[in-house]
Parts: C-alpha cells; structure tokens; sequence
C-alpha cells in the first residue's frame, strides 16, 4: 500500500514538471481546433488534443531535438502544401517564407522574439494546424476525421 502511494505521488511530480513543448513552438498556444473553431489544440505535437499519440508535426518536432528549428519551419509535416511556419502565423506578404524561417531559428525562442515579430506584423494568428491535415489541399486520405467538438 504504502509502495503504491509513493510511486503514484512520484508519477504525478514527475508528469507535473514535464516540460511544455508548445512554449517552444511558434505561437504553440494558439493553434486552432480544426474540428471546433473557437477552441484551441492543447498538444500540438499529438494526434488529437488528449492524445499521447504524436503526429507528423510532433514526430517532426522530436526528430529535431523539440527545437523549433529553421527546417521544421520550413517543412509541411501534415502534408497539405502549405510550410508549418506559414500555419503557425508567420505573415509572407513582406518575406518570403524561406527568410522568416532563418530568422527565426537564428534567435533564442522567448517571449521577446515573439513579441518583436508580433510588433513588426511578422506574425499573426495561426492560420491552420501543422500536423493535422485540415486544409482544402489536404488529400482525401490525409484528411483529418473531426469527432466531436
Ligand atoms: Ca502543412
């Protein structure tokens, strides 16, 4: 008994003190639900917003140390055509995609990085998901099943 309370009291701290990913992600706490408009992905890097299983952004992301580098940037890990750091907000209309990828792993990620890019209009709102597939581009065998919202 007493066993049982120390390894479930020991899981419980170690889980708490895990380390959030999404706060290394481009606007990670913002990424919309494609399946429920206002809500936002709790897990970015997993299939479903309660999942533990990753998707291809979240393996992506593994692959790559949990940094937010410039080819994670660059790549389109759910596979519907349009580069993560382009779902995630980055704005192109000034810079192409290529240069605000560089930019941003030239930097250390925190909260003055974003906000600068935030105040040069660098960065928006994300405009899709990185690792499910929601956009209209998406192949049909791609395409993410909403459940319910
Ligand atoms: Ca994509």
């Amino acid at each position: 008994m007493l066993i049982s309370i120390f390894l479930g009291t020991l899981l419980f701290t170690v889980a708490h003190f895990l380390p959030s990913y999404k706060n290394l992600i481009l606007n990670g706490n913002n990424v919309p639900d494609p399946c429920c408009p206002r809500r936002t992905w709790g897990r970015v890097g997993h299939s479903a917003p309660n999942s533990r299983d990753l998707n291809n952004f979240g393996r992506d992301f593994q692959r790559n140390g949990h940094k937010f580098t410039e080819e994670l940037c660059l790549a389109d890990s759910d596979r519907d055509g349009v580069p993560n750091g382009v779902e995630l907000g980055l704005n192109t209309t000034r810079h192409n995609i290529q240069t605000l990828c560089q930019f941003v792993a030239s930097y250390t990620f925190n909260a003055k990085l974003i906000n600068f890019l935030e105040r040069k209009s660098l960065l928006g709102r994300p405009i899709g998901h990185p690792g499910i597939c929601d956009q209209n581009s998406c192949p049909p065998n791609l395409r993410y099943r909403c459940g319910r919202c």
